[in-house]
């Protein structure tokens, strides 16, 4: 069987929660999704407009870098390629941003081929608000500060511009197989 847990890992089975602030109260109603260019071409879709993209099923295992990690997670969304075709553009990297401020960045690249999703059920319901409903950013090939809860929109930079937790310290990939918390490792 293929090693699955990274390491300096823990397996639980509890599903815990980590935010950085208050949890945002945002509705279906209120939420949507905006794509920007460095050029600040933007698009948006209404949570209707997302819902009528093609659904995908996603059953993963999450790796927090306060080492818990959780397996055969099971998420429905979009995947972030359907947002991103068609957007035209030259950059390279990636700003998250979700409603109450958090961001985190990303290189462009790890948001294509079906590694990244924005999700709004876990395990067959909808996401809870705590978790980061209605919408979350989900990259489960990084350490899990990287999926934002609350997200609003990405913000396409030439330039590698570091997030909430990359700013203080931790690592501006997060690759838990290289185990890279915090920057220099
Ligand atoms: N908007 C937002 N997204 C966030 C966070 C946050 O504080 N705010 N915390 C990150 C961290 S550190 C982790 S481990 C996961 C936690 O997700 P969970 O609360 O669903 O377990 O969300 C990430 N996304
Ligand atoms: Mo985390």
């Amino acid at each position: 069987m293929a090693k699955r847990l990274p390491p300096g890992q823990y397996p639980t089975e509890s599903f815990p929660v980590l935010s950085a602030g208050p949890t945002p109260r945002v509705t279906n109603e209120t939420w949507s999704f905006t794509v920007t260019t460095e050029l600040g071409e933007a698009r948006s879709w209404t949570w209707d407009q997302m819902m009528a993209l093609p659904q995908q099923e996603t059953e993963t295992d999450i790796h927090c870098v306060t080492r818990w990690s959780k397996f055969d997670t099971r998420w429905r969304g979009v995947s972030l390629d359907a947002f991103l075709e068609g957007v035209e553009t030259t950059a390279d990297y990636v700003v998250a941003h979700s409603y109450g401020g958090y961001t985190t960045n990303l290189p462009l690249e790890d948001l294509l081929d079906d590694r990244a999703w924005i999700v709004h059920s876990y395990d067959g319901y909808p996401l809870s608000p705590e978790h980061g409903g209605p919408a979350r950013l989900l990259v489960p090939h990084l350490y899990f500060w990287k999926s934002a809860k609350w997200v609003r929109g990405l913000q396409l930079t030439h330039e590698d511009e570091p997030g909430f937790w990359e700013s203080a310290g931790y690592h501006n990939y997060g690759d838990p197989w290289r185990e890279q918390r915090h920057w220099g490792d």
